[in-house]
């Protein structure tokens, strides 16, 4: 912990790297601060309701557009110049209002270290645990992902419902790596089946309203494509360690995006797929490894993709105390 002047705790920054030194916790810094408290902005009481997303009446002209992709370059190249700004901390005890200031509200991502160690999940979710708290009660899955390289386009004709221990027969090691996946898109069908869980989980109330969690439940070798989402998400690891690498949505133009949420670069750290779309050798991206107990929050618009190398149970909320509803107003043409 960090004592600032005013006598407020704030928690110490961790280094994403352990090579790079990063400062104490000086976000957006004191002098804003102070400067926001002389105005009569106190961020703890004021929350302003979110302003509508409108969408312009007319086409958007080129020139418009250029000048739209300049800034959103100009914008990323600033913030590179800051470990705070440029970079996707590693924090630890982030309280909410934090969160909010500095994270949730500029759409910036962050490792949260180690927030839900307190969680029975964390030494109790063990393959063996799991067959047993569920057994046989049927779940929907996501199946037969090796034949189709689109296959989270389409995810609609992946989904199969079998018994939960039939679905561990088929992910235990040596088995379907990422053939097999139970994801948050099952999440609506596997409620009943997944509940005794939850007896395992705590309300992570600085950030979330109360709600269960997507659960997400596949072996190492699962990988989701490079993708935005349409809400901000937490990504909440109970079991397993799971890599992903992010890029800002100013990265947008290096990725081949022409088709609803997904690039058509699956894999920006494969090198057949980097020399199919070379553009995307430029886009910024950053590397987190997300292990039990870390929370990642990745903001709407950023892309991400993410590869399980372990088993891993993960929940996914979207349920924040603040307004999430991008979705509403996305230009899906
Ligand atoms: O963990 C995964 O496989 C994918 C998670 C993800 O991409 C998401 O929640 O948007």
């Amino acid at each position: 912990m960090t004592k600032f002047p005013d006598g407020g705790k704030r928690p110490a920054i961790l280094a994403q790297k352990p090579a790079t030194t990063t400062p104490a916790f000086d976000v957006a810094g004191l002098g804003m601060q102070m400067a926001l408290r002389q105005i009569g902005f106190d961020a703890r009481t004021s929350v302003p309701a979110a302003r509508p997303v409108a969408a312009p009446q007319k086409p958007v002209p080129d020139r418009a557009l250029r000048h739209r992709d300049w800034l959103l370059a100009v914008g990323e190249r600033q913030r590179s110049l800051s470990p705070i700004a440029g970079d996707i901390p590693r924090m630890r005890d982030l309280p909410g209002k934090d969160f909010l200031d500095h994270f949730y509200a500029p759409g910036r991502p962050v490792v949260m270290e180690g927030a839900i160690a307190d969680w029975p999940a964390l030494s109790r979710w063990t393959p063996d645990y799991l067959r047993k708290a569920i057994g046989s009660a049927p779940v929907e899955c996501q199946v037969g992902r090796n034949a189709n390289p689109d296959y989270e386009l389409h995810k609609d004709t992946h989904k199969q419902t079998m018994p939960f221990d039939r679905f561990m027969d088929l992910i235990a090691p040596g088995g379907a790596a990422n053939d097999a996946y139970i994801t948050a898109y099952n999440s609506g069908a596997n409620a009943a089946a997944f509940a005794p869980l939850f007896a395992d989980v705590r309300p992570i109330t600085p950030y979330l309203t109360p709600a269960n969690g997507m659960l997400w439940v596949g072996p190492a070798g699962t990988f989701t494509p490079l993708h935005f989402d349409l809400t901000n998400n937490l990504l909440v690891q109970a079991i397993g360690v799971k890599r992903l690498h992010l890029v800002p949505p100013s990265e947008t133009r290096y990725l081949a995006h022409n088709r609803h949420v997904f690039s058509d670069v699956h894999d920006i750290t494969s090198p057949d797929h980097l020399a199919r779309h070379p553009d995307a050798r430029n886009a910024r991206r950053f590397e987190v490894e997300l292990r039990p107990g870390d929370m990642l929050y990745i903001p709407v618009g950023w892309w991400h993709q993410v590869l399980s190398l372990e088993f891993s149970v993960m929940l996914t909320y979207t349920n924040f105390l603040w307004p999430n509803d991008a979705f509403e107003t996305f230009p899906s043409q």
